[in-house]
């Protein structure tokens, strides 16, 4: 199993994820702790130093596997299906820089809260509009060669693709030339909420999953809540899933400590990997 944790670059009132202004530091307790890899939350790629990015990456010799986009939207209201066509303009644009960004670091990039909440009454015309706007970042992010990864939300974030079902619908409800570079996140707290049955919501969609982050029912670390991991480690292990595992969580009691717990608890399972 390959771990992961996402930590911010950027203040942001998203909680679920880990701040520190010092980059070095949070590339080096990440390291210390034996991930394998790192996922960024960026609110604005222009404000990152990339070269900085790009060294701390090779010296502590853990690649950046995804950005995250949602802080543009949390931070700054940004979303693919606003109502205001200005708003849903500069979400793409910078969608598209967060896509630059990415292929550079050779990383993916996540389209999870930006897609706007919008009420159910909007619901058609959100979908058309997602399906149009994010057509136009998957077409971009195919001519630099990144993946996007679309994560299905819990309903109490985001009113549009809550199950990984709708977002497989979704995905191939897009135009062919964008389909192929559009995964699918499965995110662990999400689908406690969301899916009847987890293992089999992986089942059914498996071979477009591209990432998958990890968080307790509670949103702490695996471990913390009443999350059945194994069920779900034992289907991703059938399933032979190989790719990065992100632990994307509360950083309680504090940012070391809730990566500790993650480690310790995604090394006893293992063995179901
Ligand atoms: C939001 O709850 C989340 O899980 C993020 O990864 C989406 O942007
Ligand atoms: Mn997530």
């Amino acid at each position: 199993m390959k771990k992961v944790f996402v930590a911010s670059i950027s203040k942001t009132k998203f909680d679920a994820i880990s701040y520190s202004d010092d980059l070095q530091s949070i590339f080096r307790r990440i390291k210390d702790l034996g991930y394998d890899g790192i996922e960024l939350g960026i609110r604005d790629p222009l404000e990152v130093d990339v070269s900085l990015v790009e060294s701390y990456s090779e010296r502590f010799e853990l690649p950046v596997i995804a950005i995250g986009t949602g802080q543009a939207y949390v931070d700054e209201g940004l979303s693919l299906t606003s109502e205001d066509m200005e708003v849903q303009k500069r979400a793409i644009d910078r969608i598209k820089k967060h896509i630059d960004l990415a292929a550079r670091l050779g990383a993916s990039v996540i389209i999870g809260l930006i897609r706007g909440n919008p009420s159910r009454q909007r619901m058609g015309e959100a979908l058309s509009l997602l399906r149009k706007n994010l057509g136009i970042c998957a077409g971009y992010a195919e001519e630099s060669n990144v993946i996007i990864l679309l994560e299905p939300v819990n309903r109490y974030e985001s009113s549009l693709l809550n199950r990984l079902s709708e977002g497989k619908a979704f995905i191939e409800s897009l135009e062919k030339s964008n389909y192929g570079v559009v995964r699918l996140l499965a995110d662990t707290f999400h689908m406690n909420i969301e899916e009847r049955d987890i293992p089999e919501a992986i089942e059914e969609v498996f071979p477009l999953i591209g990432h998958i982050h990890v968080a307790d029912s509670n949103r702490l670390a695996p471990g913390q809540g009443h999350t059945d991991f194994d069920s779900i480690f034992k289907k991703l292990k059938e399933l032979g899933y190989k790719r990065y595992i992100s632990a994307e969580i509360l950083p309680q009691p504090s940012f070391d400590e809730a990566a500790r717990l993650t480690m310790d608890f995604l090394c006893t399972k293992d063995i179901l990997l």
